[in-house]
């Protein structure tokens, strides 16, 4: 179960944020009308939700889950592939310094964004993509262990963040797309294929039994729904005109 959340306003300068959607610009009030409706889902989930003001130096700085890992027990800053968000993590450290006393960190010759990172229980997969190289892997599974967690790497070549192609849904139910349908890594759950024409929905969040998907995905919310679960749409499509998935906008811990 969850309790808490961590979210960052979005900024104006999102419009220069990183993207390769080719989907247009945001618009940034509806972006933030949107953000206030996914802080309103995650308080309905019974989350108490940390809000961080906006910070207009870093453009991709809504997307707060990249640069931090949090676990049951233990937080890891993150180190980003992408050189244009390695500023966010000092600001994110102190938002979570509050939660964690002792803090680790990848150190300056690893890369990783936590986008790239699934839990399953106490298991944490760990997304070898163009943001999250080899060297942060393995440090990243060494702090692990250190907290009696375990980590392992998944090699992927198609997708930005390992989470853009996979979610966990809890009771061994995995949603995959494209790449992930068929990786010999997850031969073990129960996969529920996204199409190719719903790919943005394979990046749902199951919180404290509720999946959040995101809004306009027809096919994907009867399927998580005919798994049983209680589902609660959250419209994103300013936030997927950058590549940020539903997973993105939140630490969850
Ligand atoms: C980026 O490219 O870094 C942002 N525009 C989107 C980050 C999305 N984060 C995620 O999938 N975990």
């Amino acid at each position: 179960m969850f309790t808490r959340a961590i979210v960052r306003k979005p900024c104006l300068a999102m419009l220069s944020g990183l993207t390769e959607a080719n989907m247009g610009l945001p618009d940034y009030n509806l972006a933030c009308a949107q953000h206030h409706d996914y802080i309103r889902a995650l308080k309905e989930c019974g989350l108490q939700v940390t809000e961080l003001p906006a910070i207009e130096d870093y453009p991709d700085s809504c997307f707060v889950e990249d640069v931090a890992l949090l676990t049951r027990k233990c937080a890891i800053l993150t180190h980003p592939g992408a050189l244009s968000r390695r500023g966010e993590v000092s600001h994110i450290e102190d938002a979570i310094k509050l939660f964690y006393p002792n803090i680790e960190r990848i150190n300056l010759t690893g890369h990783v964004e936590a986008g790239d990172i699934m839990m399953v229980d106490d298991h944490f997969y760990i997304g070898l993509s163009a943001r999250t190289n080899v060297e942060g892997a393995t440090q990243m599974i060494r702090i692990l262990v250190k907290h009696n967690l375990s980590g392992s790497m998944v090699e992927m070549s198609e997708l930005l963040h390992l989470k853009t192609g996979l979610s966990y849904l809890e009771k061994n139910n995995l949603l995959t797309f494209g790449e992930m349908n068929t990786h010999p890594d997850f031969t073990q759950f129960n996969a529920i294929k996204i199409d190719k024409d719903e790919d943005y929905a394979a990046n749902s969040v199951w919180i404290n039994g509720t999946v959040l998907v995101p809004k306009g995905f027809p096919k994907a919310l009867h399927a998580i729904q005919q798994l049983g679960y209680k589902t609660r749409e959250v419209a994103m499509s300013e936030f997927q005109k950058l590549d940020g998935g539903l997973s993105c906008l939140s630490l969850r811990f």
